[in-house]
């Protein structure tokens, strides 16, 4: 392994051992900014993928795309090139009442429904992060002062589901948060022995979206700014997370 990877374009040698993976590729440009030498590897199919340092520990940066089937390639690309530790952040919205726009979501663990990782093991096979990631990212965000929610995430694959049924079961069962990629990243990581985390940034309540007998997916975000300050501080605390394992050699 090592060669030239078909999706990504990336070979060993192009991406540091450490990689946040982003679902959005516009969220690659905000990640960036809190690298330093910082130079652009390749770009393919929406995968985009760059190179730097964070206070001169090397830190690699790749997007990619929305779903476990699209984030999954990418995932296994990069472990081919040389990533031993990948941390997903991302967006995912709420559902518990409490976990609302803006609110940082750290999961340990993942109900299975990404539409990849069933190709690769049954689906009593759990997925979670690693214990390292994990306490590495609750303890940056606690050392801040930032309050995180966590618990268990679901990874779904249909965005526009209109059934409220589907959001509220998952809801009864004290599920915090939901989006698309990250138990596929867990399940693969466990498999070929590297490191995984998830960081999430909430965009929206799915709870109260469908507590009512309608779902509506398209509501425009009245809370723009505090989300966009959570981004930020979620690249904060995934960068300092990065240095603290580093420095732990972790
Ligand atoms: O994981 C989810 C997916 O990538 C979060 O945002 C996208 C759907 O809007």
């Amino acid at each position: 392994e090592g060669r030239f990877q078909y999706h990504i374009e990336c070979s060993a040698g192009d991406i540091a051992p450490v990689v946040i993976v982003p679902g959005d590729q516009g969220r690659v440009d905000k990640i960036v900014a809190g690298l330093s030498e910082a130079r652009k590897i390749a770009e393919n199919r929406g995968l985009i993928t760059y190179t730097g340092k964070y206070k001169d520990y090397p830190v690699s940066v790749t997007s990619t795309g929305m779903g476990g089937p699209s984030a999954s390639i990418v995932y296994e690309e990069l472990i081919n090139v040389g990533a031993r530790v990948l941390i997903r952040i991302g967006s995912v919205a709420g559902l518990q009442e409490y976990v609302n726009e803006g609110d940082i979501v750290v999961p340990y663990g993942c109900v299975r429904d990404d539409g990849a990782s069933n190709y690769y093991v049954p689906p009593n096979f759990p997925a979670v992060p690693s214990p390292d990631v994990y306490s590495s990212l609750t303890t940056s965000a606690r050392e801040r002062g930032r309050e995180i929610v966590t618990g268990i995430n679901w990874t779904h694959s249909c965005f526009y589901k209109r059934d409220p049924e589907y959001f509220q079961s998952w809801s009864k069962r004290r599920i915090v948060s939901l989006e698309m990629e990250a138990s596929a990243l867990f399940v693969i990581s466990y498999l070929r022995n590297v490191k995984a985390g998830f960081i999430g940034i909430c965009y929206a309540n799915r709870y109260k979206q469908s507590a009512g007998t309608k779902v509506d997916l398209s509501v425009k975000n009245p809370r723009r700014d505090v989300i966009e300050n959570s981004v930020k501080e979620t690249i904060e605390i995934t960068l300092t997370a990065i240095k603290k394992m580093y420095d732990e050699d972790l």
